[in-house]
C-alpha cells in the first residue's frame, strides 16, 4: 500500500522543475525490491553478513525512479537494530556470497582511481548514498536524488554498512563494514 502511494508520488517529484517533455516520460526506468534478509544462499535476494546488526528477517526495500533527466531512489528498512546509524549506497555487482562481491559503489562520473576515496568522485551527487538512522521500532528511511540516470549502466545492488558514511578525502564513501545487501537492478 506504502509503495503504491510512493509509485505515484515519485514521478511527479521525479519531473516537477525539469523541462522533460511528454515524449522523453517513457524513458522512465521504475526499480522496486523488496527482501528480508538472511545469511546467504544462492537465490537470495537479501543477505545479511552480519547477524549481530543487521538479524536476519530484518527487511529492506528499494524503490527508484531513473531518466536520463534525474533519478530518485527510496531506502525503507524494518527490523534492524532501533536507533542506530547505518549507512547505504547503491552498488554496481549483485550481491554474492562475501561482502565485497557487490563491488564498488556506482558512480556517475568514474573515478579513474579505484578504490574511489576522492571527494571529487565519491560524494552523493556522483553517487547515490541512503545514509539513515532507525527510531525506536528500527525502521529505517532515506532518499537520495540526483541529476542523472542510470541508463543501461550496471547498479545491481544496495548495500548496508556499519557506519554513516565519511566524507572527507582518503576516506570519502567508506561506511565501515558491509552488513546487509539487497539485489536491485536500477
Ligand atoms: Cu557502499
Amino acid at each position: 500500500m506504502r509503495y503504491l502511494a510512493l509509485a505515484t508520488i515519485v514521478p511527479a517529484v521525479l519531473l516537477a522543475g525539469t523541462t522533460a517533455s511528454a515524449a522523453e516520460i517513457p524513458a522512465l526506468h521504475v526499480t522496486t525490491a523488496s527482501s528480508k534478509i538472511e545469511p546467504y544462499k544462492p537465490g537470495t535476494s537479501g543477505v545479511t553478513y552480519n547477524e549481530k546488526l543487521a538479524p536476519a528477517g530484518a527487511t529492506l526495500s528499494v524503490l527508484a525512479v531513473s531518466a536520463p533527466q534525474g533519478s530518485t531512489v527510496l531506502l525503507t528498512t524494518r527490523g534492524l537494530l532501533p536507533g542506530r546509524e547505518y549507512g547505504a549506497h547503491v552498488h554496481v555487482k549483485p550481491c554474492g556470497p562475501a561482502p565485497a562481491d557487490s563491488g564498488p559503489h556506482f558512480q556517475d562520473k568514474k573515478d579513474p582511481v579505484q578504490p574511489s576515496v576522492d571527494p571529487a568522485y565519491a560524494n552523493p551527487r556522483n553517487e547515490i548514498w541512503l545514509d539513515f538512522t532507525t527510531d525506536q521500532a528500527g525502521v529505517g528511511f532515506a532518499v537520495a536524488r540526483v541529476p542523472w540516470g542510470f541508463g543501461d549502466r550496471e547498479a545491481s545492488s544496495l548495500v548496508v554498512h556499519e557506519t554513516h558514511t565519511h566524507t572527507e578525502p582518503g576516506h570519502a564513501g567508506t561506511a565501515g563494514a558491509r552488513l546487509a545487501c539487497l539485489n536491485a537492478d536500477f
